[in-house]
């Protein structure tokens, strides 16, 4: 197995690892020292800031065996706090890792010691839950071996060579910028990956009708990803081999997803992948070409090694399709798997437009769709569904679109017989049954969310806004989950495996993540049978992190001695997920300089704007507003605000509105109240009424993506001002921009944005 070696050298730490054994009560305590240390890496040329774990990148793999005990001591060597959580693990609730719901966070040079025993095996990993720090290193493998003395071993899959295998992905911004320009509505990722669905775009691939009722359906670009990534990688490195394995070789494959917002697209060039677990948990052998491993899910895949003196890729391919990694098994001649042609994102949207009803919510059409047999996806999908045509061809409806999923056009040369693995697939080895004569506490969530202001939750609420919920010990806990979101949604229950009913009966697999795709619906169970605040909540860090949270709370639990305050402890929890996040921009043009600058949070904005005129009219203004946004869509903000405003009229000028009120003070403060609110086209209608009597009227459209990097605007108001401008983006924080002011005539200047 190669070490990854990413870390620069001057800064590659000690690496300290310390594998203590010693026998007591006849099991074995197996220790391991984690140093946790800020590191420099180079991915992509440039030199960037990650974590390192005993110098390396993904942390080190911790093995134990079932029986064992776990110790593992945590050396917090940054200078922040830091925690780790054990992913898939059943713990006792004060080692689970999660700062302020099981533990306090570890600060900077204090050192933490987790003590939990092993009592199951399986493909585990292990992650920071700290704020951002998964995306830059704190990932690895943990992997859990069987006793050979186990009933459940199983010779052919738990004998044979084994390779953990971590995916993960690589941005060379810092993180934190990322959940920024998210939550910001930043089109930059989407230029970075080719996916802006610009008008230009559109018409020249013959959908212009289809990005206008899009737009027309208030909805941006659609992407299967949020975050453009420069690099994605296999155990830390983009790619990678393994020459020990020879001709005839079964090589098991413990994969995790330790990426922090992507799905991977698996496949293997030497032949079939035969799925023998996932998520730690032992299924019925199933043999596929092709799987999609979900944020933060495991699956275990045994491939063999065909034929003599060849390398066979096992290729790992973002769910973008705009970055893959791999890693080659065997020694020799390198044979390539096909690589994931690149998703027809029109088709997309098409489907997306007949998807949405007008008031942001999805219509599902009656399709009963669930456990990952249906993907919408596959109208993208140029492999399956055929490739793009530039013309517009014969419209197919739903139904047929579906069953394209399933099985494709031949005519169409395509490939008939992919096997793509789906939920409904997967049977446990043995019978997973709870316990028959516990309470049955039903529970359903409605995965909820809008792309335009970056808000994930369930039911419409993030965790700010609710308490824990209360479970009993020794109830059997059913949840049905309805995605009717535009993105899929990896749920992870922590300390407990719960059962997918997927048609299995007895045999329904465990798992402790669920890929959830728009539309789908899902039921899960468990038998509450711990004690302690379990988080349940996306994988994908930016949508955990923007609030699609909850805590199940086992009621008349003992104390935590590590959380003596719980209640101060779950308000600190609750303010992580819902920052406030600054944006601000400024044109400097040649007739004057105006800008913005705005705070805001899941429903909560305040925002000023400054407008400096040169020329024809001299003076400034400013507006604040300081709004709230109501609804799951969040089309509406009601807000309350303060206009400032100096200018020089000459002697006998003065402003008249549409409504005839006039104006001629050289000085105007004005408080005022109004609403926003977002028209289909996504115009913003704005009602102000200020309180000298005054009321405003207008319209306002910013970025009208024109072209990959050209985005049109224009303002249109009852107080006879309007204004039209082009903006070209130039990168992530600078525009050439040139527009035309009703006040300030034409200009043409430079726009730095943050
Ligand atoms: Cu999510």
């Amino acid at each position: 197995m190669s070490i990854p070696n990413i870390v620069s050298k001057k800064m590659l730490p000690i690496a300290i690892f310390i594998l203590a054994t010693q026998i007591l009560y006849a099991q074995k305590i197996v220790h391991y020292d984690l140093y946790v240390r800020d590191t420099i890496v180079n991915f992509t040329g440039k030199e960037k800031r990650a974590i390192a774990v005993n110098g390396q990148i993904p942390m080190p793999t911790l093995t134990f065996t079932e029986g064992d005990i776990a110790e593992i001591v945590v050396h917090n060597q940054l200078k922040e706090s830091t925690s780790l959580h054990w992913h898939g693990l059943y713990v006792p609730n004060k080692e689970d890792g999660v700062p302020y719901l099981t533990q306090l966070p570890i600060k900077p040079n204090e050192t933490f010691t987790y003590r939990f025993p092993i009592v199951q095996s399986g493909t585990h990993w292990y992650h920071s839950h700290s704020g951002l720090q998964e995306q830059i290193g704190m990932y690895g493998s943990l992997i859990l071996k069987k006793k050979t003395e186990d009933k459940t071993f199983r010779k052919g899959i738990d004998n044979i060579p084994q390779v953990p295998v971590v995916l993960s992905e690589w941005t060379d911004l810092k993180p934190e910028n990322v959940h920024r320009m998210l939550h910001n509505a930043s089109d930059w990722f989407a230029i970075k990956k080719g996916t802006t669905q610009s008008y230009t775009e559109a018409i020249s691939a013959g959908h212009f009708k289809t990005k206008l009722i899009n737009e027309w359906k208030r909805m941006l670009a659609m992407d299967v990803s949020d975050v453009y990534y420069e690099k994605v990688l296999i155990n830390g490195e983009n790619e990678s081999q393994l020459s020990q394995f020879k001709a005839g070789d079964k090589i098991r494959l413990r994969i995790s997803n330790g990426g922090a917002s992507s799905y991977f697209w698996l496949k293997y060039a030497g032949g079939k992948m035969t799925v023998v677990a996932n998520d730690g948990n032992d299924v019925e052998p199933v043999e596929v070409d092709r799987l999609i491993i979900g944020v933060s899910e495991t699956y275990d895949v045994i491939v063999t090694i065909p034929a003599e003196n060849t390398a066979y890729e096992f290729l790992a391919t973002s769910e973008d399709r705009t970055k893959s990694t791999s890693l080659y098994l065997g020694d020799g001649v390198i044979q390539l798997t096909s690589p994931m042609p690149k998703l027809k994102y029109f088709e997309g949207m098409k489907m997306m437009n007949t998807m949405m009803k007008m008031d942001g919510s999805m219509n599902d059409m009656g399709m009963n769709m669930s456990l990952q047999k249906m993907d919408m996806n596959t109208v993208m999908y140029p492999e399956i569904s055929g490739k793009p045509k530039m013309k517009k061809k014969n419209d197919m409806n739903m139904d047929d679109k579906m069953n394209h999923s399933e099985h494709s056009d031949s005519s169409n040369n395509q490939q008939d017989d992919i096997v793509t693995l789906n939920y409904g697939m997967l049977k446990a080895s043995h019978p997973t049954t709870l316990p028959k004569n516990a309470q049955v506490r039903e529970l359903r969530f409605e995965l909820t969310g809008n792309m335009n202001r970056y808000v994930w939750s369930m039911d419409n609420i993030v965790l700010s806004e609710t308490d824990k919920i209360l479970i009993k010990k020794g109830e059997n806990v059913r949840i049905t989950l309805y995605n009717n979101s535009m993105m899929r949604h990896p749920m992870h229950l922590h300390g407990h495996d719960f059962r997918v009913l997927n048609g299995q009966g007895e045999y329904a697999p465990l798992k402790n993540v669920l890929d959830i795709i728009p539309m789908e619906t899902d039921t899960i169970e468990f038998n509450a049978n711990l004690e302690g605040d379990w988080f349940f909540h996306c994988h994908i860090l930016y949508h955990m992190m923007a609030g699609m949270n909850r805590v199940f709370s086992y009621e008349n639990q003992p104390p935590n001695p590590y959380l003596p305050n719980k209640t101060l402890a779950y308000k600190k929890l609750q303010a992580e997920s819902n920052q406030l996040h600054f944006m601000a921009e400024n044109d400097f043009a040649t007739n004057g300089n105006d800008g913005m600058a705005m705070l805001q949070n899941t429903r909560w904005s305040f925002g000023t704007e400054w407008r400096l005129g040169y020329h024809d009219v001299h003076g400034y203004e400013s507006e604040t507003h300081i709004g709230r946004y109501i609804g799951k869509m969040q089309w509406l903000m009601p807000f309350i605000g303060f206009d400032w405003r100096y200018r020089k009229f000459g002697i006998d000028e003065q402003e008249t509105n549409l409504f005839n009120q006039s104006n001629s003070k050289d000085n105007r403060n004005l408080f005022s109240a109004g609403i926003n609110y977002t028209l289909p086209m996504l115009v913003i209608f704005q009602i102000e009424a200020f309180h000298n009597g005054d009321v405003r009227f207008q319209l306002m459209r910013e970025d009208i993506p024109v072209s990959k990097r050209l985005r049109a605007g224009f303002m249109v108001n009852t107080d006879k001002e309007y204004m039209a401008g082009l903006r070209y983006i130039v990168n992530k924080n600078m525009s050439v921009s040139t527009h035309y002011d009703s006040d300030m005539g034409l200009g043409v200047g430079l726009s730095i944005n943050y």
